[in-house]
């Protein structure tokens, strides 16, 4: 069967290069079929018929759209031109508030019920220079839980939330050729993070085939005579793989109510996800982006009302390539500009999306999840001819409100940057880059950080007294270094949770790293120095009072030889420093049950 599969590939991998030679201007794939090469001739023609399978609309279609967005960017056409930006109105919300309090636990309490998660993880992080996938790195120093687990645990305690044995919160992934293996090892390594197997979905997107010139010649791969070269087409494509898998209607006909788009490396997204979801709930919404303040310059998105000269309005993603232009030639011939408040008064787009799965799934239904695409080719001079080296095209998950009927009702929900926003996506010199021109780092270092000083938020909304953070620059990226404080999410499923569970009297120095898993509730607690409290599921543990002092974790800077010496383990490369612990106090309860501390007397088991 399979020699027979091969021969049919092979036919159809002739038939479209037929086609592919004769209407589509690619006869320079003929000289690839000389005599003599049949293996290698086969081999072309599979590839063919697999891109023609794994390409939206098939290969014929893509080189068709290929050649009418070159064209378009040849010409230098605007894509926006015609459409007039607004400022739109979202829903922003501040942490620890009652409006915030309310749309979380509702939420929350919708989560386990009808959420499910998709994490776009195909991309393999070049900017950020990791040998790895990027969900496999630490999200924080101290315990070096990684992405993926920490994503995981989040779920799963949202899930356990829900007063239903049996309630599983689904999770989807989407992995490319590049990061599917190492994905499914990392997950089977773990025995799933402690989800079930049936709980997760791995769907695999394919890259599609590069273009050489504004004619949407295709490319052959230099190092391969008989393969075409290609590339990745962009996170955009989660749609239609949960489309065409049949996942998001499987979801919505199972009862789920919302999917949840999430990507790689914030470690702070769960921070805000059920209020967001409570918003989006609350307000009946098609899409709520969660979105965060934007400077004018940085590298990201931002959310705009956009009017068509018909006078349909939709609140969509404008890229930030796109964005000086636009409001230049529409609003405000500064462009991209901060307004008084030193904000750019356009919301950031984050790609942190909660989507109602009726309208997705209908979405899908009429549009087959073809986001559309867009081709960005870096030309060698202004004439816009030739190409650097080949593009491709292109597509953007944020980019699903171009499919959706203008009525729909997208908006957004606006948190503070500092408090739930970091992705770590470049390296640390690159990051050093953008401080200087003013703008995020998004670096490890600053990730690491901005974990800490949330979770150190949720301890002082409880009452705590943290000393202040003392202001250090480590590799040009400047750090407030206070109190390492880790919340693992089975201690603290909601900010609310945590609130009410560490609300006694704490008080940290800024020196000190807590880190806390489980149930545990801490009514006082002083410490200068090291402390790690962790409870196994089942096992509830009360601090009624607890003096630590130790020499705890010391935040050691890497030497210009250690960042450049490959041995150094590559995470803390990637921050410019090591936290070396010289001493920790671990309390450690692995067994259910109800426990206290009180070092006045002692530990008991009661
Ligand atoms: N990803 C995939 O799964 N597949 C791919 O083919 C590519 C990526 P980037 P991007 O929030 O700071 C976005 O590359 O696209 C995954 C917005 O466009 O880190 O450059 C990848 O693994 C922009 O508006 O982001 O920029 C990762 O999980 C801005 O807001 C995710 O897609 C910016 O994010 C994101 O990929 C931002």
């Amino acid at each position: 069967a399979e020699a027979a599969d091969a021969a049919d590939a092979v036919a159809r991998g002739a038939e479209l290069l037929a086609e592919l030679a004769a209407t589509y201007g690619q006869s320079h794939l003929l000289e690839a079929r000389a005599a003599g090469q049949e293996a290698g001739t086969r081999r072309l023609m599979q590839q063919l018929q697999a891109l023609d399978r794994d390409c939206p609309g098939g290969l014929l279609a893509y080189v068709a759209r290929a050649k009418s967005l070159l064209a378009s960017s040849a010409a230098g056409e605007n894509p926006l031109s015609g459409y007039t930006p607004s400022i739109p109105r979202g829903h922003p919300l501040t942490i620890g508030t009652p409006e915030f309090i309310a749309y979380e636990a509702e939420g929350a309490a919708a989560a386990a019920r009808g959420a499910a998660f998709v994490i776009v993880a195909g991309g393999l992080g070049e900017r950020l220079g990791a040998s790895g996938i990027k969900l496999g790195l630490p999200a924080e120093a101290l315990c070096g839980v990684c992405y993926l687990e920490l994503y995981i645990r989040h779920i799963l305690a949202l899930q356990r939330l829900s007063a239903a044995e049996d309630a599983e919160i689904p999770l989807i992934l989407m992995t490319s050729d590049d990061t599917d293996g190492p994905t499914r090892r990392l997950l089977e390594e773990h025995r799933h993070f402690g989800m079930s197997a049936g709980q997760i979905s791995l769907l695999r997107q394919s890259k599609v085939p590069c273009l050489q010139d504004v004619e949407a010649r295709l490319a052959i791969d230099p190092n391969d005579r008989f393969q075409l070269l290609t590339k990745p087409h962009g996170h955009g494509d989660v749609h239609s793989l949960l489309h065409t898998s049949g996942i998001a209607k499987k979801l919505l006909d199972a009862g789920r109510s919302h999917l949840i788009f999430l990507q790689d490396t914030n470690a702070l997204v769960f921070g805000g996800i059920p209020a967001a979801l409570g918003v989006s709930i609350r307000h009946n919404l098609a899409l709520n982006s969660v979105s965060v303040p934007r400077r004018a310059g940085d590298q990201s998105g931002a959310l705009m009302l956009l009017r068509s000269t018909n006078g349909e309005e939709r609140v969509v993603n404008v890229e930030y390539n796109q964005l000086d232009a636009l409001i230049k030639a529409s609003l405000d011939p500064r462009g991209d500009y901060n307004d008084d408040s030193g904000w750019s008064p356009f919301p950031g787009n984050t790609n942190q999306l909660i989507f109602a799965l009726p309208e997705y799934v209908a979405t899908l239904e009429s549009s087959a999840g073809a986001v559309p695409e867009f081709v960005n080719p870096k030309y060698t001079d202004a004439t816009r001819t030739a190409f650097k080296s080949p593009t491709r095209l292109e597509c953007m998950m944020q980019d699903l409100p171009w499919l959706m009927p203008p009525s729909a009702a997208v908006s957004f929900t606006t948190l503070d940057a500092s408090l739930f926003y970091c992705p770590v996506k470049n390296s640390l010199a690159d990051a050093a880059k953008k401080v200087n021109a003013k703008q995020s780092p998004g670096c490890a270092s600053a990730g690491d950080q901005a974990w800490f000083a949330f979770n150190a938020k949720l301890l002082s909304m409880g009452g705590a007294k943290l000393e202040a953070p003392t202001s250090r620059t480590i590799a040009g990226i400047p750090l407030h270094l206070g109190p390492a404080v880790s919340l693992l999410p089975a201690s603290r499923p909601t900010t609310q949770v945590a609130t009410e569970r560490f609300k006694g009297a704490i008080s940290l120095t800024a020196r000190s790293a807590l880190s806390v898993d489980g149930e545990v509730w801490i009514e006082h607690l002083t410490l200068d120095g090291s402390l790690s409290i962790r409870a196994a599921p089942g096992a509830r543990v009360r601090v009624r009072h607890l003096c630590v002092r130790n020499d705890g974790h010391q935040l050691e800077e890497l030497s210009p030889e250690e960042l450049a010496n490959p041995l150094t383990p590559e995470a803390d490369r990637l921050r410019g420093y090591r936290y070396k612990k010289l001493a920790e106090r671990t309390l450690t309860f692995d067994q259910p049950g109800e426990y206290i501390i009180d070092e006045a007397a002692f530990t008991v088991n009661v």
